[in-house]
């Protein structure tokens, strides 16, 4: 034989070993007897970051400290709510530990709170998650062990009566048992948790808002967000990647009550750890996750842009806050994505663009400020909201804000042209350009006055009345175009 064959031959026999080995070691893995050497302090991180990976060769005493807190929080901009806390923020610190550990679990009440808690791990096998055995009362602390046997992806959260309550006001968090062998390596790794909000006010209403029983009963939230916030996006808290890394997304939904749909605009799901559990499922768009419940997702993203993180039950997402954005920059690349290539004027046989037909409406017919502003509300609901967001903030990178805007403030004649011309071209709106398409609004003078007078007087703009007159006249015009 030659060297070369021998090379060949004993780089199998080894490769083949390797293997076996590898099997074995799974196999014999038995994470109640891990022997446990030595102990360190959890590293916890605030959302969306993850901890580092464990890459320890044993299994430890992992010694975790989580403090409970209740502080007013922002859940959208100008909406406060009363936040009840694992660690100071929502959804709770992240906790990463390893199959096999054992995990000395103390949990602190500050004393500044007003009631107990206690805390729930769905990866505990033991009565209640270690419920009964964190009862904590403010100023107290509490501590259990269990051994973290089963590796997935698991909720943890409060379970003080009334359970659904402590769950409504922000008492949930992840807690990730990595498998013996560890994860595979990716570039990214993030953490999202959905969950709902209750509010006694409507959507949007500015001020702390109370918990609403009643509307959490009925199970119809007033919020549904990622991350505690509403369009959760804020720049030091962004999800990044970069045009060909791999991104995994430990996502949790606490509910309390609602199943997600979750789902990335722009992108598939090359692999998904379904229920957060050791089966993989591939080339998943949309995944199930329950309340209660969580998920792993992973996939390579291969050219730039933002992919919006959704629940894709969409009014949720677009009408109660259950967006996030994945901000990828990089190189483009055309073999995949080749972005718009054309847009002419599509003509169908017979002539001209039909309009949609549309059903006769009777409009009331407004004269002063105040008409004008509560019928133009109704059309803003109607209309405009979908994109521009009920309280006008809109959607950072998409739908540039009605709220304060100076492009609106400064002049409304383009304002009144983008609704019945429809608006297209680099705008910038507060210092932030856009440049989306706004397609014309089928709408009548009379209604296009009262939607724009609404908007002047409404969100800290500068007020005004628009008349069907000077609607008319700018319909008649050439549409502002930008630059
Ligand atoms: C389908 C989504 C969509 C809908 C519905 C929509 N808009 Fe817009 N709107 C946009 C986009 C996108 C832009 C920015 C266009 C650009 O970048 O040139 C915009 C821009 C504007 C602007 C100028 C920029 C600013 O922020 O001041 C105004 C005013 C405006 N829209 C008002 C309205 C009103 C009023 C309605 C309802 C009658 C409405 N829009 C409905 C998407 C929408
Ligand atoms: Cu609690």
């Amino acid at each position: 034989m030659t060297n070369m064959r021998l090379l060949i031959r004993y780089g199998l026999v080894a490769g083949l070993m390797v293997i076996l080995m590898g099997c074995e070691s799974r196999k014999e893995f038995n994470p109640e007897e891990a022997e446990i050497i030595g102990e360190e302090v959890a590293v916890l991180t605030f959302p969306p970051h993850v901890p580092p990976p464990i890459d320890r060769d044993h299994a430890t005493k992992v010694i975790v400290n989580l403090e409970v807190t209740e502080e007013v929080m922002e859940l959208a901009d100008g909406v406060e709510y009363m936040m009840w806390t694992f660690g100071g923020s929502v959804p709770g610190q992240f906790m990463r530990v390893r199959e096999g550990d054992m995990v000395e679990f103390h949990l602190m009440n500050h004393p500044d709170n007003k009631l107990p808690h206690n805390i729930d791990l769905h990866a505990v096998n033991g009565p209640g998650g270690g419920a009964e055995s964190t009862f904590t009362v403010p100023g107290q602390e509490t501590v259990f062990t269990f051994r973290a046997l089963n590796p997935g992806l698991y909720i943890y959260h409060c379970a003080t009566a009334p359970i659904g309550m402590h769950v409504a006001n922000g008492m949930y968090g992840l807690i990730l048992v990595e498998p013996w062998e560890g994860l595979t390596p990716v570039d990214k790794e993030y953490y999202v948790m959905q969950s709902e909000f209750y509010t006694e006010g409507k959507h949007g209403e500015r001020g702390l808002q109370p918990f609403d029983m009643n509307s959490a009963i009925k199970e119809e939230p007033e919020y549904v967000v990622f991350n505690g916030y509403v369009n959760a996006s804020s720049t030091d808290e962004a999800i990044t990647a970069k045009a060909g890394e791999t991104v995994r997304l430990f996502v949790g939904n606490a509910g309390p009550n609602l199943t997600s749909s979750f789902h990335v605009i722009g992108e598939i799901f090359d692999r998904v750890y379904y229920e957060g559990g050791s089966r993989v499922q591939e080339n998943v768009q949309t995944t199930t996750i329950p309340a209660g419940g969580a998920t792993t997702v992973e996939f390579k993203v291969d050219v730039p842009g933002e992919y919006i993180l959704v629940d894709h039950a969409v009014f949720r997402a677009f009408n109660k806050g259950a967006m996030a954005t994945l901000t990828v920059t990089g190189e483009e690349d055309l073999n995949v994505f080749t972005g718009q290539q054309l847009k002419r004027v599509y003509q169908p046989e017979g002539g001209a663009i039909q309009e949609l037909p549309r059903e006769k409406r009777t409009i009331p017919s407004a004269s002063t400020v105040e008409e004008r502003v509560e019928y133009g509300q109704r059309i803003y609901a109607q209309v405009c909201q979908a994109c521009h967001m009920a309280d006008g903030s809109g959607i950072q990178g998409a739908f540039p804000p009605l709220a304060e805007s100076d492009f609106l403030n400064e002049h409304t004649d383009r304002s009144i042209s983008a609704v019945v011309h429809g608006l297209s071209g680099e705008i910038t709106v507060n210092g932030e350009t856009y440049n989306g398409v706004m397609p014309r609004q089928n709408l009548n003078n009379e209604e296009v006055a009262n939607v724009i007078t609404f908007i002047l007087n409404s969100f800290g703009n500068g007020g005004g009345l628009v008349t069907p007159d000077e609607v008319e006249q700018i319909r008649n015009q050439a549409p502002y175009t930008p630059g």
